[in-house]
């Protein structure tokens, strides 16, 4: 059975909802921030990077938030959650989730994690201080040019809007207030409706 490790209010919940999207029987793993959990040796045996998400499978465990997408869409074709026979389609779907692993994440990770780029505490304020303007960047052009809407890919659903919801639902804490961006607010409020993503938040949260 796929394992799902997971911590809540995190990136792990994009995949989270798409393992609901899909209707597997799966077990979700909470994994604890507020213990260190994923600095201790036994999470390190699962996923040696410390974060999460991390998907056990039974050909062994896949981490990186586009990989495990990419990898439930296409174990569960009659879910349709990828153009999987339109190579073109199918690159923009990518390109799409790499920049939200890649840039957009990245962006936000500046406020909480400063430690990974910079000892000098000053140079760790500095960097948390440009977060507002960086995600809000991000957010522009994901508003004005890649959110073709009404979902990420246009008429259809894909792996792509469970991880837009989860990264946009950080903005507020990153200080940028989302009104700014109509049509990811109003994706944000329809993803919220979907009975997935409901499942997926009422995962054991503490
Ligand atoms: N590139 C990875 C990033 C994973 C990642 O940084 N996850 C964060 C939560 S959003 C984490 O586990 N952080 C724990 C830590 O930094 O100690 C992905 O997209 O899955």
């Amino acid at each position: 059975m796929l394992k799902l490790y997971y911590t809540p209010a995190t990136c792990s919940l994009a995949s989270h909802i798409a393992l609901e999207e899909v209707g597997v029987v799966y077990e979700a793993h909470r994994v604890d921030f507020s213990k260190a959990e994923q600095t201790k040796p036994e999470y390190l045996a699962v996923n040696p990077k410390g974060r999460v998400p991390a998907l056990v499978t039974d050909r062994g465990t896949l981490t990186e938030t586009p990989a495990i997408l990419t990898y439930i869409a296409q174990s569960f074709p009659e879910a349709e959650l990828a153009p999987l026979d339109d190579p073109f389609e199918f690159a923009r779907l990518q390109s799409f989730l790499s920049y939200l692993c890649s840039t957009v994440h990245v962006a936000h990770a500046h406020a909480r994690r400063g430690a990974r780029w910079a000892d000098d505490p000053a140079a760790q304020e500095a960097m948390k201080a440009k977060v507002p303007k960086n995600m809000a960047d991000c957010f522009s052009l994901i508003e004005s040019s890649m959110l073709s809407g009404p979902f990420v890919m246009g008429e259809n659903y894909t792996i792509a809007d469970p991880y837009l919801f989860t990264i946009a639902g950080w903005l507020e804490a990153d200080g940028v207030d989302p009104a700014q961006f109509p049509r990811v607010l109003e994706h944000r409020n329809r993803m919220a409706e979907r009975p997935a993503v409901a499942k997926a938040l009422a995962a054991p949260q503490g």
